[in-house]
């Protein structure tokens, strides 16, 4: 059955790889199963026909068959499910790898998306520079929960799991902040999953649609 995801036709990115259709293609890549991607515009977003797909007019989504999903979680934990190789087969193994998906986006994504915030669009505000500091502690308090957590292991539970594709993704975020920098653990962390062959291939999947033209 044809899988179908939808991702921007120009990421305000510049192909980064930052949006989160990188998440589902690496997902995708990991379970070794084709995709057809189907990109939209800004404004394509706001219309009947991508609302009816994605309540909040954004993307990702997903189609396969009869069933539509959006929400990144969702829908890797539906590839996960459906497709062997993101999550191990031990039931408490199983359960354990969606509880750290879940931390990713639950726990340690939203300080981070704070931070986006603060800097890209609260910046020029009068209080901004009295705020930061907060915003960027509390995104520390995580790095350094996370951390202790990693320990010298490669993964965060024995194999590399769908829990690990979503915390390197939600990691990666973070680059261009210099805060990881911090935590060298979490840097070999997320350069162990960006060398994995199906994030590469995912990468260069979004590079192809995004990369700056030459003229
Ligand atoms: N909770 C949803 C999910 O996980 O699927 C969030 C989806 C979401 O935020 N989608 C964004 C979107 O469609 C794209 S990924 N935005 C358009 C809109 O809301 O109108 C977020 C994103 C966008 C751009 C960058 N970037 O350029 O660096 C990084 C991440």
């Amino acid at each position: 059955m044809t899988i179908t995801i939808t991702a921007f036709e120009r990421s305000p990115d510049g192909g980064k790889g930052l949006a989160r259709d990188t998440r589902v293609r690496w997902s995708l890549e990991e379970v070794g199963q084709p995709y057809d991607v189907r990109l939209v515009s800004f404004s394509a977003m706001k219309e009947p026909a991508h609302l009816a797909l994605h309540p909040f007019g954004q993307i990702p989504t997903y189609e396969e068959g009869d069933l539509a999903l959006f929400e990144t979680g969702a829908i890797v934990l539906h590839i996960a499910e459906r497709y062997a190789g993101l999550l191990p087969d031990d039931a408490n193994a199983r359960s354990r790898a969606i509880m750290w998906m879940f931390a990713a986006l639950n726990t340690v994504e939203p300080p981070i998306l704070e931070l986006s915030i603060a800097r890209v669009l609260e910046s020029d505000k009068p209080w901004s520079a009295q705020r930061m500091p907060f915003v960027l502690n509390r995104v520390r308090d995580r790095l350094k929960q996370l951390s202790a957590r990693l320990g010298d292991a490669d993964w965060l539970d024995g194999a590399f799991s769908a829990g690990d594709l979503m915390m390197v993704s939600v990691l990666i975020r973070l680059r261009v902040s210099g805060l990881l920098d911090e935590y060298p653990s979490l840097v070999a962390y997320v350069a162990r999953g960006e060398a994995r062959p199906a994030y590469e291939r995912a990468f260069d999947a979004q590079l192809a649609i995004n990369k700056p033209s030459d003229n």
